[in-house]
């Protein structure tokens, strides 16, 4: 039989019939609070019943007990405070309708108690700091001043938009762990990227303890960019497991920083999931690739054994898996037999050999499809999208250079190519606006917005405008540089010979007052320190300057 929720039973807040009509009817009476991303998931928890066996935010002497003591005040382990955070005290007794961001009513609290946060002190003891710069301090400054505790009635589960088949509530999972015959389930809740080391042990510990394979892919409040790839690597690996073995569902967890107390209480919520094993760490981090235990410190691991105990959930160490190719299998590295070869590959290597894409990502290391998921939303160099930003004064060579450069990026590639000229821009995405410095950075922004969406799908675009502003560029440089290749040209022609230039007699005009603040002559430019490339037309002719930033994306890895 499938483990019984943490507490005996699972709740489920969700009101129901005549219950929800009236509360409904009386919803629209109420005085409303709109909840946050991080609120939101909290609530669609407490009423799924993944929070079993809360009723609702826990109310002060809750609260205390479980910040002083990891309990709740009937003397049951609960580790994590779950409270409503507000801006003031609700008044006892009052009952609040809490509203998602479009308006709509998902649940009625009735407030029991409401308080002041005492952040220090829970910083302390939740959190296990005093450090402003804790990543636990800046949770709790994120949350409103004061507390609020109460039962809570469900009206609707929080409206998701995105991977809906995949949003299974306790409930659901419990049944189809019961309709498959399960008796164990393993929960593993990653943050990242599952590669081969996260599926062969998680393959291995179902196998082992003879279980279905739960993942619980956390669907946080603030989906990161790689997200969508995230949930896509999870489904694209699901095949590979044996048929039945494996459900993935999304978690709506909103992490807390708090070490222990946070992997302690998904494990409750993992139990109330119906898994009744649980693996702490071996999530692929920024960093090393396959390390797991490495997120507890070794002091850890005995007091965590008795938590565990309490919470009835088997813990399950991620230990550090190697391949060892001459075994053609994975293994943790303390059981690697003596002499073996073994090879991991490193996040950073990758990283790297997903953006030359020159070597193989090897087939212990990932999974093609995984890597095909991955390359979308990141693109080998030579596939992926980039700017060239050219600035400079007026008459420096920008057109002449930005419209060469053109010609010959769609020659060689074959791909199209977007001009964004700076009259182009002013008269088509920026007409109306003057050359002071609040328009010339709008105008800069608006161009850099464009070339950032461009450059973000797979496109090529040059950027031909003056500029002048250094931190303009930088901002402009920033939003690009997170999709693909960045690459500054200066066009560094002297004021001189521009002026002795003045191709459309602009110069003459502004030295005589008639054109007003006038790059160069009345109105700065702020010249590059770290342009990609820098070309005076003064000396250098326009084969040889288009010659020069060709050199300067092949070397990048961006044209072959
Ligand atoms: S900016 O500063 O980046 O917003 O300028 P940009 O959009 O590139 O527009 C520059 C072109 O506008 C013409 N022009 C002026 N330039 C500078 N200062 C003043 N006051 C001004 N008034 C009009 C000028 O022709 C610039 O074109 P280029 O091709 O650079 O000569």
């Amino acid at each position: 039989e499938l483990i019984s929720p943490y507490g005996g039973e699972l709740v489920n807040l969700m009101a129901e019939g005549a219950r929800r009509d009236a509360l409904l009817h009386e919803a629209a009476t109420l005085p409303a609070l709109t909840l946050n991303p991080r609120q939101l998931c909290d609530l669609e928890l407490l009423l799924n019943g993944a929070l079993s066996p809360l009723r609702g935010y826990m109310c002060r002497a809750d609260y205390q007990g479980v910040v002083t003591d990891m309990r709740l005040a009937d003397g049951s382990f609960w580790p994590m405070p779950i409270v409503l955070d507000v801006t003031e005290t609700l008044a006892p007794g009052s009952r609040v309708v809490l509203r998602d961001s479009g308006g709509s009513a998902l649940a009625v609290l009735t407030v029991d108690e409401s308080w002041p946060a005492d952040k220090v002190l829970e910083a302390r003891q939740v959190y296990g700091t005093d450090l402003a710069d804790h990543p636990g301090m800046a949770f709790l400054h994120s949350l409103g001043s004061h507390y609020a505790g109460g039962l809570v009635e469900g009206l609707n589960l929080p409206h998701r938009a995105d991977f809906t088949a995949l949003r299974l509530s306790p409930g659901t999972l419990r049944e189809r762990f019961a309709r498959a015959g399960r008796s164990r389930v393993v929960a593993f809740q990653p943050h990242h990227i599952m590669h081969r080391a996260q599926f062969e042990f998680t393959r291995h510990c179902a196998a082992e303890n003879d279980a279905g394979l739960l993942i619980q892919a956390f669907a946080d409040e603030l989906p990161e960019p790689q997200y969508f790839t995230r949930m896509r690597c999870y489904q694209a690996l699901l095949p590979y497991y044996p048929a039945g073995l494996a459900e993935l569902s999304l978690l709506p967890l909103a992490s807390r920083p708090a070490g222990v107390r946070a992997v302690l209480w998904q494990a409750i919520v993992a139990r109330n999931y119906g898994c009744s094993h649980f693996i702490i760490g071996g999530d692929a981090g920024a960093g090393e690739m396959r390390r797991g235990s490495d997120a507890l410190a070794p002091g850890q691991i005995l007091p965590l054994a008795e938590h565990f105990a309490a919470i009835g959930v088997e813990a399950i160490v991620f230990p550090r898996m190697v391949y060892a190719p001459d075994l053609a299998q994975y293994l943790p590295e303390e059981y690697l037999p003596a002499g073996q070869a073994s090879a991991v590959l490193s996040a950073q290597d990758l990283r790297q050999r997903l953006d030359d894409g020159r070597e193989d990502i090897p087939h212990w290391a990932s999974f093609p499809e995984v890597v095909a998921e991955l390359h979308k939303l990141r693109p080998m160099r030579m596939q992926r999208g980039f700017t060239v930003f050219f600035t400079g004064l007026s008459g420096a060579g920008k057109t002449t250079l930005s419209q060469a450069l053109d010609l010959k990026l769609m020659e060689l590639t074959g791909r199209p190519v977007t001009l964004l000229d700076g009259d182009v821009v002013r008269t088509l995405l920026s007409s109306g606006l003057s050359f002071s410095k609040a328009d010339r950075d709008l105008n800069i922004r608006r161009m850099g917005f464009i070339a950032g969406e461009i450059t973000r799908h797979g496109g090529i675009t040059i950027c031909a405008p003056i500029a002048p502003y250094r931190e303009t560029r930088q901002a402009v440089r920033d939003m690009i540089s997170e999709w693909g290749g960045f690459f500054e040209v200066h066009v560094s022609t002297s004021l001189e010979v521009c002026e002795a230039r003045d191709p459309k007699g602009l110069y003459a005009k502004a030295r005589a007052g008639i054109i007003k603040e006038f790059t160069g002559v009345s109105d700065p430019y702020e010249a590059p320190h770290n342009p990609e490339v820098s070309i005076n037309t003064g000396d250098v002719g326009v084969e040889e300057a288009v010659a020069r930033i060709v050199h300067t994306l092949q070397a990048a890895g961006y044209l072959a």
